[in-house]
């Protein structure tokens, strides 16, 4: 059996499971349109329904309704419309899994799978409203007893959706390889972007998010969306967060280099080798809150070794020194989405997990299970706005003024991993693709 074969046995496992949880027979699963902006007749990008891309892996079909029924067949309704202005979806091969029926017309297709729902006491609707199906009289719209426990269920990943990331992951490591170097050769940060879309074989429209691309103070702002046409006169430092999609799954991967041997150089190498000690550790059954705590911890330790604060590491995490230069979560689940669903879900059946106090931010607080895969990326920042409210404040007295605003002008770091949970520990695909694409060369 092919690993897509196995995939599909196991969703629908899943949505059997789902199905019978929530008291239901069948459900349909819209792939979604495209809508145009207001008064306009230009769409954003079509991005499918998650839960219609996970049993497609990757095939575009607007418009399809695919239908699952509990311990029974899986039927895609497949919209392949005749047009000349835009190439028709191809049919996709779903390797005999599922059945497919095609249909020219929504009308067509959306009868037929009202004649087939109609055959079923409970049923419901899985997808955005207004789009093709969801006027069918369905018992339910998105009942949350289904999406959470699809929700929940989603972060572990199956060696499918595994494989596809580590492919996501090595088309990322391929735009990040040809990024530093044009950084190195004085790029700036629109040509760095368009080397990253170029080397990576991606449109802006098929990345998985909107590239990150940062010189110098600019990699203070933690989602900066600008390319700058002009290259800065001193270079400084070079913060990367872009990613790569194979076949639905996403990779997420961030990396910030030094333009010369300095302060900043030695900060980087210490949150390097700070972020590759915390993945050493992880391990099935820790608590995903704890391994954020410890970053803090590993933070607070960087800042007083290399002087940037003057009082000890301990004292340091204590007084929250750390979340002015540390103010995000040190990851969040993904695959089919970026950040991906079920981060805060306390069980299949729902409730919420919430983030502690300290760290509101945290996109992700469930215990680590094998299969999951999530990212691992720290951060050290000089944020202007987070450091003049510590600047006045009593913990500011324990801050070496003199050397943080020395870096002010580097923006900040953020190194970050795609990690896979295994039964002996942890596989870093990320750093895995670096290595592959450096003996490549
Ligand atoms: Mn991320």
């Amino acid at each position: 059996m092919s690993a897509f074969t196995d995939h599909i046995a196991e969703l629908r496992r899943r949505w059997s499971g789902a199905l019978a949880s929530a008291g239901l027979d069948v459900a349909v699963v819209a792939a979604g349109t495209s809508r145009p902006y207001f008064l306009d007749d230009q769409s954003p990008p079509y991005r499918p329904n998650p839960h219609f891309a996970q049993w497609l892996a990757g095939a575009e079909c607007p418009n399809s309704l695919l239908l699952v029924r509990r311990n029974g067949p899986v039927t895609l309704y497949f919209h392949q419309v005749e047009d000349y202005w835009h190439l028709p979806p191809a049919t996709p091969d779903l390797d005999d899994a599922v059945a497919v029926e095609t249909f020219d017309s929504i009308d067509a297709m959306t009868t037929a799978v009202a004649r087939e729902v109609e055959r079923f006491n409970r049923t419901a609707f899985v997808g955005e409203v207004e789009t093709p199906g969801s006027n069918l009289p369905f018992g339910e719209v998105n009942p949350p007893l289904l999406l959470n426990a699809l929700h929940y269920g989603r972060a572990r990943k199956t060696p499918f959706e595994i494989a596809c990331m580590r492919r996501a992951t090595e088309i990322a490591v391929a735009g990040h390889v040809a990024a530093v170097a044009a950084f190195r050769a004085g790029a700036s940060e629109f040509e760095i972007h368009q080397a990253y879309l170029s080397a990576s074989q991606q449109t802006e429209s098929s990345l998985p998010y909107s590239s990150i691309v940062a010189l110098n103070e600019h990699a203070g702002v933690l989602h900066y969306q600008h390319y700058d046409r002009n290259s800065p006169a001193v270079r400084k430092s070079f913060l990367i967060d872009a990613g790569g999609r194979y076949r639905g799954y996403a990779a997420d991967v961030t990396r910030t280099y030094a333009a010369q041997s300095d302060a900043f150089a030695a900060l980087i190498d210490a949150l390097d080798a700070e972020q590759l000690a915390i993945i050493d550790t992880i391990r099935a059954g820790m608590s995903y809150v704890d391994l954020h705590d410890a970053m803090h911890r590993s933070i607070a330790g960087i800042l007083s070794n290399l002087g940037l604060v003057t009082c000890s590491a301990e004292a340091a995490y204590q007084q929250r020194i750390t979340d002015a230069f540390f103010p995000h979560g040190i990851g969040h689940l993904i695959g089919l989405q970026t950040h991906d669903v079920g981060g805060h879900l306390a069980s299949p059946e729902g409730g919420t997990r919430a983030p502690p106090e300290r760290y509101p931010a945290l996109r992700l607080t469930r215990a680590i299970e094998t299969g999951q895969v999530f990212t691992v990326e720290p951060g050290i920042y000089f944020i202007p706005m987070l450091l003049r409210q510590l600047r006045p404040s009593a913990a500011g007295n324990d801050v070496a003024w003199s050397e943080v605003d020395a870096l002010m002008g580097h923006g900040g770091i953020r190194i970050e991993d795609n990690v896979l949970i295994t039964e002996d520990g942890v596989e870093n695909l990320t750093r895995e693709a670096f290595a592959g694409a450096s003996s490549a060369t």
